[in-house]
């Protein structure tokens, strides 16, 4: 960006930009100076609001861990594993062993794996790159993982991968349905602008179709708590319903629609009556009744969805399911109505456009369809336009286990954690030829196993645009300049198409021309047969590009952006009606068995994002659930010989592993959930990847991450601990540990077991330190089992760990704390050889709002002392819940709770 237009940027209060997580896509205001951020009043999608994880960015853009360098791995292990290497030499080399591995085994045994997370100029670039210069369409994306099955689910309607609606409908909605899709964490400033809607407008209604009892239930009229991959049954039990009480639209049907018969048919007969579909769909008829009713007698109808329905066996179908109720009633394309697929990352959208599946093609083009391959050969003019499709996700780690794909390179992604069955991932990457990973950090689980590390530009340093849920382009703007040697996803991509021979068709000068190249495509000879277009973005000058602001597509002409699509009745196919599927359910492929008693379901917490290699860095964002944990009903606890707060091993089929056993009461009996985010940087034994079956929706290639059948047995430890170190530990003795980042300082939770027998030297061993290594103090009383240490240079903390039995461990908020300090007094050493603060010391409990720090006990002591009836008062009084209001359901639990034992006798 150029200083003039950064200034102008930044004279609107801080540089705009735009939050690199999740698919809500707020706008952000930098200041440039502090680098602290705040949501940008301005951006339509937040309007000032930022959730938490936006509002720690500013703890994420520290150096350390970040990868810096271009590395060569040299050997398998030890110290000098890696080694660095000129970008010059990594790029030849990259270019020549692609183009040897296809003159040897054609264009088939080369691949990319690519991610929602690159912008939408990386993406262009490296989709151009496979598709019309090396001649496969073997490029995939973790998009797959998440967006296939509603983008298949679109075409089979609308005829193109479109979302109709925009987040305004959800404020001028009668009722919002959110199916499969914990709003609450997962897309915060949406489901707050839902909130505050609901606040305004109390008859608004909200009906949650999740198994689970979630957090965003807490402002549900109506929880359905369905059996797990029900959906399909649930939606064509309501379309038979619509059918039978009124409520079809039959001019919109007649008019604009097709094939609504064969869909009314499948739908009644496997439906069955109230009390069957009940049965089926593991509900209380009335409640059943009730939603029907509602969805029947609402006009103004929003339903989102989101990974509760496309990461499934059956996802695609369970699109159309919805989508068919939505077209029955006429209910799409109008304001406050229409099914709403929400995307999960900040660029799903944007990787749509470009055509990062390996069935498409760019600007919403199809690779299956000879006269648009042609179409977009003539644009680029390309030697070649791949003309089938490559294999999708799961399919390509296949191919590339057994030998069929040589030469790999993956980028923004860590399908070592976030792949199924991801053992057999880590196996297919040990056995590749050539393995390229381009990161932002030097040590994930992927990267591990590289034989090239390229350092990629992070958010604030890289610069281009990216695509929201509602279809809404902005730009992520530089405000720092590149560290060490690292370089944007497109530049490396070009220097590799440049490298094979492709000079000018990869002479980007910036991304401001990518974008330009990107707009003209998807206007070429499009005479209005495909909506995506982005003609009135075409031609811009650099400065405008770099000024551009928020706008929705399709943008026909400059500055003419859209609101809903649809409106008009017409649709992207070829007679211009939208497409009812009939579909019909389908048992999950893997059924549970005496062995395997129990559904894994996985998913997201509220304050990590995915493989945790950024917020996993923020201390703020480690304090709400800082530990990999299984959520099981309290009976199956009982049931399973487990104990909560204790450690359990989960298994499958297909793998293992460790967690800390949770019962938070959202789930019902024989299901268990375990989150995504952990992985071997974070805990020994915790990547939940291992265990989920690797079987994919037909249509979409989507995985099912949210049934996988499992077992639960308790973990035996002999002995366990934390540790709180600032430098390096030895973690080998421990059988299972997780990390915590705090302030200042790492947290480790540990078990172990075995005797320890010399426990001075052990804990000195674990902590890396000499035998003389300063001050040291400790405490041991081993008849009870307990030990404590801490080590101290120039009088300042740097590491203590203790060894007890659990309810005699300290409190983790105040160990933290002392680590802040300059020095400690006497009264804090005795302190931390006690494991207990000397006199009146406020353990505040675990985190609840991590914006203002405040925990659970000071809440619970709040709302007693003071007699707080609400979240407001709470948030009055203590200001939690006050900033993103992601802890309000939260919050409004604790009120219940404490309202509860006073009415108890
Ligand atoms: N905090 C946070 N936010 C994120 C992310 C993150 O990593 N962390 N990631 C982003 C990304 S990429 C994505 S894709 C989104 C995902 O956002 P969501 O889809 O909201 O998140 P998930 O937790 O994967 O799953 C949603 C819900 O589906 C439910 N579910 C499971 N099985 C079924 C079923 O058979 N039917 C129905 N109806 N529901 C079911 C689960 O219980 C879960 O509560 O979140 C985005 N936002
Ligand atoms: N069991 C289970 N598994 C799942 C899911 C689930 O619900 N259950 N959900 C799936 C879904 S929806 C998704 S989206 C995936 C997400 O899974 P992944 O994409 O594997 O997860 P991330 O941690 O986001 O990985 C992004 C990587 O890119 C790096 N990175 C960040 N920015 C850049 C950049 O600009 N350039 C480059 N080169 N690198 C960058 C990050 O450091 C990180 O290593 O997980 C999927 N896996
Ligand atoms: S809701 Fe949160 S994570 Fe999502 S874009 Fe907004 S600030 Fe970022
Ligand atoms: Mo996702």
């Amino acid at each position: 960006m150029s200083a003039a237009s950064l200034q102008s940027v930044a004279a609107a209060g801080g540089l705009a930009t735009t939050c690199p997580y999740c698919g809500v896509g707020c706008g952000v205001r930098v200041d440039t100076r502090k680098l602290t951020v705040s949501g940008d009043v301005q951006h339509p999608a937040n309007g000032g609001r930022l959730c938490v994880k936006g509002s720690a960015l500013g703890e994420t853009l520290g150096l350390d861990g970040r990868l810096l360098r271009p590395q060569r791995r040299v050997a398998e292990s030890g110290p000098e594993r890696w080694q660095a290497l000129a970008w010059d030499d990594a790029l030849s080399e990259i270019a020549t062993r692609f183009a040897r591995t296809i003159a040897r085994h054609g264009p088939e045994s080369v691949a990319f794996y690519v991610s929602g997370q690159l912008l939408t100029e990386d993406y262009y670039v490296a989709n151009k790159l496979m598709k019309g210069y090396l001649g496969s369409a073997n490029i995939d994306t973790n998009s797959r993982l998440c967006m296939s099955s509603a983008v298949a689910g679109h075409k089979r309607a609308f005829g193109e991968d479109l979302v109709p609606g925009c987040y305004e409908d959800f404020e001028l909605a009668d009722l919002v349905v959110l199916v499969g899709s914990n709003t609450a964490w997962c897309h915060p400033v949406l489901y707050q602008r839902i909130v505050a809607e609901k606040e305004r407008r109390p008859e608004l209604r909200v009906v949650v179709v999740d198994p689970r009892r979630t957090p965003t239930c807490d402002i549900a009229d109506l929880h359905l708590p369905l059996a797990p991959g029900s959906d399909v049954p649930l939606f064509n039990g309501l379309l038979a319903w619509l059918a039978t009480h009124g409520a079809a639209d039959r001019d919109f049907i007649a008019a604009h629609t097709r094939d609504a018969d064969a869909a009314l048919a499948a739908a009644a007969e496997t439906a069955g009556d109230l009390d069957a579909l009940a049965v089926s769909c593991g509900l209380q008829r009335d409640r059943l009744e009730t939603f029907f009713n509602l969805f029947a007698a609402t006009d103004k109808v929003v339903t989102l969805f989101s990974q509760g329905v496309n990461q499934s066996g059956q996802g695609t179908d369970k699109v159309n399911a919805i989508i068919n109720c939505h077209l029955y009633t006429g209910r799409i394309g109008k304001p406050g109505m229409g099914p709403f697929s929400m995307t999960g990352q900040p660029n799903a959208m944007g990787g749509r456009e470009v055509g990062g599946l390996s069935n498409t093609l760019a600007a919403h083009l199809e690779l299956g369809d000879p006269r648009q391959r042609a179409l977009v050969q003539r644009f680029w003019n390309s030697p070649t336009v791949a003309e089938t499709p490559g294999p999708k996700a799961v399919d390509l780690f296949e191919a590339v286990h057994d030998g069929r794909i040589k030469a790999l390179w993956i980028m923004a992604t860590n399908p070592v954690v976030s792949l199924p069955d991801a053992d057999r991932v880590r196996e297919a990457l040990r056995r590749c030829d050539f393995v390229v990973v381009s990161d932002v950090v030097a040590s994930t689980d992927t990267a591990q196993l590289a034989h090239l590390l390229l350092p990629a530009l992070s958010w604030g340093e890289k610069d281009g645009t990216v695509t929201n849920s509602e279809r809404v382009i902005s730009r992520q703007r530089a405000f720092r300049a590149a560290p060490g040697e690292a370089r944007p996803d497109w530049w490396a991509l070009a220097e590799v198409g440049r490298r094979l021979g492709h000079e000018q068709a990869f002479d980007y000068a910036g991304p401001q021309q990518i974008f330009d190249e990107h707009a003209r495509l998807s206007a070429f000879e499009n005479g209005g047969e495909r909506v995506f277009n982005l003609a009135g973005l075409a031609g811009m000058s650099d400065s405008e590009y770099d000024a551009l602001a928020p706008i929705r597509w399709p943008v026909p002409a400059p500055g003419i952006g859209s609101e809903r699509l649809f409106g008009d009745g017409r649709f992207p196919t070829e007679d211009g009606r939208a497409m009812f599927v009939p579909v019909t359910p389908v048992a999950p492929a893997h059924p549970l068995s005496e062995q395997f008693p129990f559904i894994l379901n996985t998913g997201r917490i509220r304050d990590q994002w995915h493989t945790m290699t950024r917020t996993g860095v923020a201390p703020t964002l480690g304090a709400h659930l800082p530990e990999p944990y299984v959520d099981l009903h309290a009976a199956d606890v009982l049931a399973c010989g487990l104990r909560e707060g204790g450690l359990a091993r989960v298994t499958s089929r297909w793998g293992t592993l460790v967690a800390r056993v949770r019962c938070s009461g959202e789930m019902r009996r024989g299901q268990v959930f375990v989150p995504i985010h952990w992985n071997d940087q974070f805990a020994s034994d915790a990547r939940v990847g291992a265990l989920v079956n690797p079987v994919v929706d037909p249509v979409s290639g989507e995985p099912e991450f949210k049934h996988t059948p499992v077992r639960v047995d308790e973990f035996r430890a002999e002995w366990q601990g934390v540790l709180y170190a600032r430098g390096e530990v030895d973690l080998q003795p421990f059988a299972w540990w997780a990390k915590v980042q705090a302030p200042d300082v790492q947290r480790y939770e540990f078990s172990g077991r075995g005797k320890l027998d010399d426990r001075s030297a052990w804990a000195r061993s674990v902590l890396r330190l000499g035998v003389s290594a300063g001050d040291w103090i400790e405490y041991r009383d081993d008849a009870s089992g307990i030990y404590h240490a801490a080590h101290f240079r120039d009088g300042r903390l740097q590491a203590c760990l203790y060894v007890a039995p659990p309810d005699l461990l300290p409190a983790r908020g105040w160990l933290a704390e002392l680590f802040g300090r300059a020095r400690l007094t006497e009264r804090d050493r005795v302190g931390l050889l006690a494991g207990a603060p000397l006199g009146p010391v406020q353990d505040s409990g675990p985190l609840v709002c991590s914006c203002f720090r405040v925990g659970r006990n000071t809440i619970v002591q709040a709302i007693r002392e003071r007699d707080l009836k609400s979240p407001k008062d709470v948030t009055a009084c203590l200001r939690a819940g006050g900033n993103c209001g992601s802890c309000l359901p939260e919050i409004r639990g604790l009120l219940a709770e404490c309202a509860l034992v006073e009415a108890a006798p």
